[in-house]
């Protein structure tokens, strides 16, 4: 009963069975008698496929017809992961599929592995999408997602002699998850020029003509929810060259070469993700991208509502349109180019409009990922928009003005134009200006974003336009389908799964704290977790690691700000220690395996360095035989979502460690603790709540806090300097050429000892080592460390994706769910 319609399609072993053997023998054109792993995984895929497909088709009718409002989801990045496990969970029928595959020969972990992951973004913020669409679905909310369907996703990292190389990753070969619409298409239009008229009546007439035309194909992906009937969608824009009259006469002309030419630079914009993480470039290919896909959504969009016959005043009723960070802010600039320029609206009544139907959440502080699009490149690229830019910039600068007429140097703060050489956009100030709310993702971050960046800008439109809406996970991949053992173990306490769907039910764990048998099973299934993570390093690393050590975790993209450097340097700060001690006293110390996961942006130098310095301490640490089993240090290379959901349920302690005030939020330390291991952190990002849900007695803190760092990094130039002693011996050890590479490692040590130490790895080097200490003194008593993994559990339920979405829901979008009718 944990679900209350009847889905479509098959629900015994033996009906899918017979689906599967279709597939397999008439989808697939093979034989039963050589399926494969792969072709076992495609049938099954399609067969779960077709199940979807039935309340996809429904939902997407049901939402037509009840004609409300629904939420539209522009991002550049959906870091999905594999679809397979997560629709049969969805639909309740894993455990059909088992021992159909089973009958068949195949054990199903084996055949979900074949899969490959959906890697269309690089971290935190493509993720947070990938978990929106999951609760949104769940929730029953009408929702569509907006992206870009990229040929080569995420590249794929591989560790050579120590160094990070990037492999293309290469995804599409097959993928059954994804349908393409070749009758769903849109011409999007680039360069060119405007011409502004007065017609016949007198009325003024812009048009944006000439230049060159792409097509947008829409991909569509079933995006379905946990024992809903809902299944959302998720539309991928592909680029290909226009079939318009513009390519025939070249190929009749015989400029067959050039046509060709054409069409590969067409397909380009489509082609790559960027990797960077936090990180703007400017490139022109990258912005072609953003206007590509925001022409193609908005046109989308605007088509759906127009055949709903009603009027432009009633836009905002039906249509919420939110901008993941301002990679999507030209749709703002577009929505009001079609309204004026091609619905004839006035630009007042189309600029509220506009904004009454945008709004932007921000995911970062730090000044260098703050898109600044130069203003030469958009006035080629997109002629018409610079002047609609340029047209909001002068009315939204007379406001300000006329608000506050005795500050002259507003107004040069404020302006959507940076007066650099070149000229700039500055887009998260667009963004702000084009819609009604503007959300941080945890709640420092948003406090310092209406404090620093945007301050100037509570100050015009008040403080109610600046809101905060903590991040969250889904508990359905992150704890269900990543840890089944401890989602069933924990069904079994709560006397059902509902706490999937209403996760602050986690609380009803917190009495059994005290049953020593739940403990245990508790505690086992940690170790069943760890022994594979160990296998996993073992299969791909070669070093046998003691599953019964402490599993001390970093997971996230390689960035200075992050501080794997710190972690790093507090490894061989433990090494150096070791070393020092008799062997009677090494007995005493409790074994770690530090494991490091994570992507260094290709043009991101330092990043690379720290990945490369993290081998090389690991070949020197894993083969001394003064440390044995004391200290193992692991990179696991190519840290994905399918990988996450191997290492994060194996975590004892994960480390969450950046300077205090630059993660916005961080959502894997969530999932860390949701999976019942403890963090060390910072108070950063969403650390902070963590903390206040499942008290400070279970999290190690440590470091200094985002109200000091400023005054710090001015002592670092003004005050006298020294580096932590400890850290000096750690930086002696490097110098000494133990781990090789003096050269670029003396750049690590350089940043910090010559350059400022922006990221303060010194000021909190002491702290974070003792509190390393504390860690190993705690593990001693796993009694008392499995009772703080319980309750923490028992206090996540706030950081669900569900109370998220809820909350934009409530407080930005205005919109109900649609749920259907109980079904007999
Ligand atoms: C920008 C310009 C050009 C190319 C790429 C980018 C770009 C891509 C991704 C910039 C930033 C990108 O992601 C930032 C990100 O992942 N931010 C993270 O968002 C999470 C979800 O809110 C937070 O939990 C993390 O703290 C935050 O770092």
């Amino acid at each position: 009963a944990w679900r209350k319609y009847s889905p479509s399609g098959f629900t015994t072993k033996d009906q899918f069975e017979t689906e599967i053997v279709r597939h397999i023998e008439t989808t697939l054109a093979r034989s039963l008698f050589n399926c494969d792993e792969l072709a076992a995984y495609s049938g099954t895929a399609l067969a779960f496929r077709d199940r979807l497909i039935m309340d996809w088709n429904k939902t997407q009718q049901r939402q037509t017809f009840a004609d409300q409002k629904r939420i539209y989801y522009l991002s550049l990045e959906f870091l999905m992961g594999r679809a397979l496990d997560n629709a049969m969970l969805n639909v309740g029928l894993k455990n059909v599929a088992k021992e159909g595959l089973a009958d068949l020969g195949f054990r199903i972990e084996d055949v979900i592995n074949q899969e490959h992951d959906a890697a269309l973004g690089n971290g935190g913020l493509g993720r947070l999408a990938a978990c929106f669409l999951d609760s949104m679905a769940s929730l029953n909310y009408p929702a569509w997602g907006y992206g870009l369907r990229y040929r080569y996703g995420i590249f794929k990292q591989e560790i050579e002699n120590g160094y990070q190389v990037e492999i293309p990753d290469y995804w599409l070969d097959f993928n059954p998850w994804e349908f393409a619409r070749h009758d769903v298409t849109v011409d999007v239009q680039f360069y060119g020029w405007v011409n502004k008229y007065t017609d016949d009546e007198g009325k003024q007439i812009v048009s944006w003509q000439d230049g060159e035309i792409v097509t947008a194909v829409a991909y569509d992906v079933p995006v379905p929810g946990y024992g809903t009937p809902t299944v959302n969608n998720l539309r991928l824009w592909s680029s290909k060259a226009s079939s318009g009259e513009f390519d025939f006469s070249k190929f009749n002309s015989g400029e067959y070469e050039s046509a060709v030419a054409d069409q590969q630079r067409a397909e380009t914009i489509s082609a790559v993700l960027y990797p960077n993480d936090n990180l703007e470039r400017g490139k022109e290919l990258r912005l072609k991208q953003q206007y590509f896909w925001c022409a193609a959504s908005l046109f989308d969009i605007v088509r759906r509502f127009k055949k709903t016959n009603r009027k432009w005043s009633e836009f905002p009723d039906q249509v919420a349109i939110q901008l993941n960070d301002t990679h999507p802010t030209l749709a703002v600039v577009e929505l009001q180019r079609i309204l004026v320029d091609k619905e004839g609206l006035e630009w007042q009544t189309a600029w509220d409009i506009v904004t009454k139907t945008f709004s932007y959440t921000n995911h970062t502080v730090l000044p260098e990922a703050l898109e600044k699009w130069s203003v030469p490149l958009i006035q080629n690229l997109l002629p018409r928009h610079l002047q609609i830019i340029y047209e909001i910039n002068l009315s939204f600068l007379q406001t300000v003005e006329r608000r506050f007429p005795k500050d002259r140097e507003l107004l040069g703060r404020v302006s959507l134009i940076e007066e650099s050489q070149p000229k700039t956009v500055r887009m998260a100030y667009l963004a702000i200006v084009g819609s009604h709310k503007v959300n941080g993702v945890a709640e420092l971050h948003s406090d310092l974003i209406k404090t620093t960046i945007f301050k100037d800008f509570v100050r015009i439109y008040g403080p109610d336009k600046f809101i905060n809406v903590t991040n969250g996970i889904t508990p359905r991949r992150w704890l269900h389908q990543a840890n089944p053992r401890l989602s069933e173990l924990i069904a079994s306490k709560l006397g059902s799964y509902e706490f999937l769907k209403d996760l602050t039910l986690l609380n009803k764990l917190e009495p059994f704290v005290d049953d020593k048998e739940f403990k245990k099973e508790w505690a086992e299934i940690k170790y069943a977790n760890k022994v594979r993570l160990a296998q996993h390093i073992l299969k791909t690393t070669g070093v046998s690691v003691n599953p019964k050590a402490l599993f001390d975790v970093q997971v996230k993209r390689i960035h200075e700000y992050k501080r794997q450097q710190l972690n790093v340097f507090g490894v061989i700060h433990r090494y150096l220690a070791i070393k020092s001690l008799s062997s009677e006293e090494r007995k005493k110390l409790a074994p770690r395996v530090t494991i490091f996961g994570g992507k260094a942006a290709p043009g991101y130098w330092m990043a690379k360095t720290i990945i490369h310095l993290i081998n090389k301490v690991g070949e020197v640490i894993n083969n001394d035989p003064d440390v044995g089993d004391l200290l193992k240090v692991i990179f696991l290379e190519d840290y994905n979502v399918s990988k996450a959901e191997i290492i994060i349920p194996a975590s004892d302690i994960s480390e969450h460690i950046s300077t205090a005030g630059t993660e916005a939020s961080g959502t894997s330390n969530m999932k860390f603790v949701l999976n019942g291991g403890l963090i060390i952190g910072t108070l950063d990002g969403a650390n902070i709540e963590i903390t206040r849900e499942i008290g400070e007695q279970n999290v190690f803190l440590f470091g200094n806090l985002s109200e000091d760092v400023e005054d710090l990094r001015h002592n670092h130039f003004y005050g006298d300097y020294q580096v932590d002693p400890e850290l000096q011996k750690v930086f002696d050890l490097i110098k000494s050429g133990k781990f090789g590479d003096e050269g670029s490692f003396g750049a690590l040590i350089g940043a910090i000892t010559e350059h400022g130490d922006y990221y303060l790895v010194s000021d909190d080097f002491n702290s974070y080592t003792k509190t390393q200490d504390l860690i190993d003194e705690t593990f001693k008593n796993q009694d008392e460390w499995v009772t703080k993994c319980i309750t923490s559990v028992a206090r996540m339920g706030f950081f669900t994706s569900d109370r998220c979405i809820n909350e934009y829901a409530d407080t930005i979008w205005n919109i109900e769910p649609l749920d259907v009718a109980e079904e007999k």
